[in-house]
């Protein structure tokens, strides 16, 4: 049998009707401009957010890194949030390759960034201090627990950048999560953000990519960079058809992981040893601390389920997390519960 792989969204395959769009996919030369899918995605995804333009891009990583670099130059600070994937998990790429100092204030237990904090980490005008350019959001805040931000909570980080000639990025991985479990048009979440990027590759089941989008002179700049990177894709139709696919289907069913992400903190909310982060979880993510009396930390809780055929993330040395997404359904859900029990209980 297949393991249960609730590791991540990230581990998501293309769809049959993926597949079928990427083998009829039309093609050409990217770098050239000429790949037309390649162009059909990024105007669609600039409608469905909202803004001017929007570049496709190789990952989620590198739509954050071209993004930050795009909005600032060397020496020039980005504020972001401590728990944020830019600042923990993107390998310091805006420090290592764009030399841009991150300035991280502490992400609140909800994904917000406290606007009191956010006001006082912005620099005077004084030669002592790099420039503050740029503020990042993350919607939904993955390792807050895959919190959605409020709209109007964005906005007032918007117009705080605005009042202080500062930009606003949003790493939107999850955005279409945001958006649906909000209620709430992701073009509506991203109004007063200047860049947003959004995955294909994760939820949305497309096999790889990202797309950044922002006004048409942003994304012009985004597109040199990008080549810089070496981000530059040729015959990237072919991917890019499996994230059309995405956008005009996958987004609605989003609905149903957040639904499965609920049945399963309810069936091991309960059980000896958990304590969830969130119940019910607010999107697809279900993030729980094992209580130290247990004896075992998530590394060997990882171990446990695996054994039985489950995998998950051990986030930390007691907090574990299970990711809902398109290849999971009630049965599987059911039966990772099951194991959880076991594994908290049984033998290892
Ligand atoms: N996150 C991955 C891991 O890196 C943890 C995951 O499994 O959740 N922003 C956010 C909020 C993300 O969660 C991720 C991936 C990224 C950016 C990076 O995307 P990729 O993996 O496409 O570079």
């Amino acid at each position: 049998m297949n393991p249960i792989d609730l590791r991540s969204d990230t581990v998501t395959v293309p769809t049959p009707a993926m597949r079928e769009a990427m083998a009829r996919a039309a093609v050409g030369d990217d770098v050239f401009g000429e790949d037309p899918t390649v162009r059909d995605l990024e105007e669609l995804s600039a409608r469905r957010l909202g803004k001017e333009a929007a570049l496709f891009l190789p990952s989620g990583t590198m739509g954050n890194l071209v993004a930050v670099l795009a909005h600032c130059g060397r020496g020039d600070e980005v504020i972001l949030g401590d728990q944020s994937h830019t600042f923990l998990s993107e390998a310091g790429g805006v420090a290592a390759l764009g030399g841009v100092h991150p300035r991280p204030i502490p992400n609140a237990r909800d994904g917000t960034l406290s606007l009191a904090e956010l006001e006082s980490a912005v620099r005077p005008d004084d030669p002592h201090y790099p420039i503050s350019r740029l503020i990042c959001l993350e919607n939904t805040h993955n390792l807050c627990g895959g919190v959605p931000l409020a709209p109007t909570y964005v906005d007032e980080v918007g117009d705080l950048a605005g009042r202080f000639g500062m930009g606003l990025h949003i790493d939107g991985a999850r955005i279409f999560h945001a958006s649906i479990a909000l209620g709430v048009p992701a073009e509506r979440l991203a109004a007063a953000a200047d860049s947003i990027t959004f995955c294909i590759s994760k939820g949305l089941c497309a096999p790889v990519g990202s797309v950044l989008c922002g006004t048409g002179d942003f994304i012009a700049h985004a597109r040199r960079i990008r080549k810089q990177l070496g981000g530059g894709m040729r015959q990237a139709g072919i991917i890019a058809a499996a994230g059309i696919v995405a956008l005009d289907t996958m987004v609605d069913r989003l609905a149903e992981d957040h639904r499965r992400a609920s049945m399963l903190a309810g069936l091991i909310g309960g059980l000896p040893g958990v304590s969830l982060d969130w119940n019910p979880p607010p999107t697809n993510m279900v993030y729980f601390h094992l209580q130290p009396e247990l004896g075992f930390d998530a590394k060997e809780f990882a171990d446990r389920m695996q054994a039985r055929g489950v995998r998950l993330l051990a986030e930390g040395p007691r907090r574990v997390r299970m990711v809902l997404h398109y290849w999971i359904g009630d049965a599987e859900v059911v039966q990772a519960a099951k194991a959880t029990g076991e594994s908290l209980t049984g033998p290892s």
